[in-house]
């Protein structure tokens, strides 16, 4: 399925290492999911929760967001419309370039083993299928920009964040994403706190073709509008999802 990323005004994101609310109605009308999560994901959990997704929303976009290639399989791609992998502008340098390499890398490198095939790569038909099967696989990764802005955040641990962004380099990165890096997505991250509009409206200033999400700390219509209003294309809800379905409701756009 080709994104259409104009359509996305809400995002659930799925932890796979958390229980899944039991009644899966709360999701009517969120545009996108994104499955990941920052400690506890496997790939046998990943595929657990698009099975239960997929079963209920059959149409919905749901997008893998690993944080490490060993939780992307061929069976993780097969399944999912994309895989979001985020380059993290406040992180360390594993985390804007490393990974990246290592899992382009690894998919350059293994396409029998990714694809289910045990031919071996020899042969000038067989290589050149294992060619277009790795630029089809590479088509289906997306890069998302992040800037990080929750220092407390399992994210910014792990990603070796070490400062948050002023609002001007909250604003240069977008300007970076939009006009030379070119991600569809530039994330302004708060995860688990609220941050308010100020980084979103930054951000904004710079952003036409690249699609502008909100996560962190959404767990009311008033703040979903806030930062709605304030210039983000879509927002994020997390924990909400988990741990207050009727809440979460009330943060999905009318
Ligand atoms: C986390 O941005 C998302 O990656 C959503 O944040 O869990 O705080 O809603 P919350």
């Amino acid at each position: 399925m080709q994104i259409d990323w104009d359509a996305i005004t809400h995002v659930t994101k799925v932890d796979p290492a958390k229980s899944l609310p039991g009644d899966l109605s709360v999701l009517e009308g969120t545009d996108m999911i994104l499955v990941g999560g920052s400690d506890g994901v496997t790939e046998a959990n990943v595929l657990e929760t698009i099975d239960a997704l997929e079963e209920q929303y059959p149409e919905m976009p749901v997008l893998q967001e690993p944080n490490g290639s060993d939780h992307v399989s061929r069976t993780t791609i097969d399944r999912v419309d994309a895989i979001a992998v985020p380059a993290v502008y406040n992180g360390d340098r594993e985390h804007f370039v490393g990974k990246h390499l290592d899992l382009f890398t690894e998919i350059g490198q293994k396409p029998d083993e990714l694809f289910g095939t045990n031919v071996p790569l020899v042969g000038g038909l067989v290589k050149s299928k294992g060619q277009e099967v790795v630029a089809d696989l590479a088509s289906k990764l997306v890069g998302e920009a992040y800037v990080v802005q929750n220092l407390a955040s399992a994210a910014a641990d792990q990603a070796g964040v070490e400062d948050q962004y002023t609002p001007e380099q909250v604003a240069g990165a977008a300007l970076a994403t939009e006009a030379f890096y070119g991600f569809p997505v530039f994330y302004v991250e708060y995860s688990g706190t609220y941050g308010g509009p100020e980084d979103v409206e930054a951000a904004a200033r710079y952003l036409e073709e690249t699609t502008l999400f909100y996560g962190g700390g959404i767990d009311s219509a008033a703040k979903a509008e806030e930062i709605l209003e304030a210039g983000a294309d879509a927002i994020v809800v997390g924990d909400c999802f988990h741990d207050d379905p009727e809440t979460f409701r009330e943060t999905i756009p009318t």
